[in-house]
């Protein structure tokens, strides 16, 4: 019998986007990108490869997926298959710690935690820059989860030079990301369309990919430099920019609602009254505010009286892939 083992992966808030594939199969991004992991949300996922099974079998809350929605799963599953030589199926059981109903993605975790998982119960012992390329075949934000802190997705140009690269790993910096979950429901237009609608119909998407490598080569010395308020600028204008791919596609979509707008006005407001923070938004319409803890209380407070005090999530800054004890 070969053994379950247990890998628990972070989501990840990118403050440089990823929008954009160059190769879809394989998942080669347009641009590189650069994400925080956070400490709150998280998947652990379980995998046993069993000879006694007849097909993977995966199941994520309790609830058993069908064929068609446990496709990535399978594909990642098979890659492991592939590299391990087994042909044995797998029993696979993941439990996302994303507060119930958050509408925050959880394919970054999810796939991260995959990644560790699969390999491990597959006999292999992959390095964390294979483990990240592994992660990236189920979903592209998912390379970044293996690593903690600052991480920079380096897009590369084939399937051995996409990868997740450390920037900072311990952040010893009291900064804080406020989730705040204005819609729990799931997104109609998924990323992998949005993004691709985006790169082909978007008259701007070859200024994004300017704007992103100026944007990578800026936000890296700021962050080093902890300049709280030029991380601060660059994440808030690179998320509305790669917004305007969006706007500007055909058809032309998008992932704001009522609320997001409000949020992102009291941000804003926040600022002028000396509350120094700054929103991002990804592929729906959950706003996420970037801010210093001193400013935590204030923030929280005046989010929580404008939306519901549970629809306030607080996170920090948090750790790399781990395997966990079954
Ligand atoms: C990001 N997002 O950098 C960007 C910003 C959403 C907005 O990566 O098709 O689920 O599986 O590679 O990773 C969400 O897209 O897409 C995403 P696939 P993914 O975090």
């Amino acid at each position: 019998m070969m053994p379950a083992i247990t890998a628990r992966a972070h989501t990840n808030i990118a403050l440089v986007k990823y929008w954009g594939k160059a190769d879809t199969d394989l998942i080669i991004p347009q641009t590189s990108s650069l994400s925080l992991t956070l400490d709150q949300f998280y998947t652990d996922t379980q995998v046993q490869f069993d000879p006694a099974l007849t097909a993977d079998q995966v199941t994520v809350n309790q609830t058993v997926l069908s064929p068609d929605a446990s496709r990535k799963v399978r594909h990642v599953l098979d890659l492991v298959r592939h590299q391990a030589g087994l042909t044995t199926f797998a029993r696979v059981s993941s439990q996302n710690h994303v507060p119930m109903a958050a509408g925050l993605a959880s394919s970054a975790s999810a796939f991260a935690a995959l990644a560790g998982a699969a390999s491990r119960a597959a006999g292999l012992n992959l390095s964390r820059t294979d483990l990240s390329r592994l992660a990236r075949r189920g979903s592209g934000s998912a390379t970044r989860s293996i690593f903690g802190g600052f991480v920079e997705w380096q897009a590369g140009h084939d399937d051995a030079s996409s990868k997740a690269v450390p920037f900072m790993e311990q952040v010893d910096w009291p900064i804080a990301m406020v989730a705040l979950v204005l819609d729990p429901h799931q997104k109609k237009i998924s990323s992998r369309q949005g993004m691709q609608s985006s790169v082909t119909t978007s008259p701007y998407y070859a200024a994004w990919r300017d704007v992103v490598a100026t944007d990578l080569a800026t936000i890296k010395p700021a962050i080093q430099a902890q300049d709280f308020q030029q991380v601060g600028e660059i994440l808030e204008a690179n998320a509305m920019r790669m917004h305007a791919l969006t706007l500007s596609a055909n058809p032309p979509y998008s992932y704001f609602n009522g609320d997001s707008l409000v949020a992102m006005q009291t941000v804003r407001e926040l600022r002028e009254a000396g509350s120094a923070c700054y929103y991002t938004m990804d592929a729906g319409p959950n706003v996420k505010v970037f801010c210093q803890e001193a400013d935590l209380p204030v923030i929280t407070h005046r989010f929580a009286q404008q939306f519901r005090d549970d629809r306030v999530l607080v996170a920090h800054p948090g750790p790399g892939i781990q395997w966990l004890e079954n």
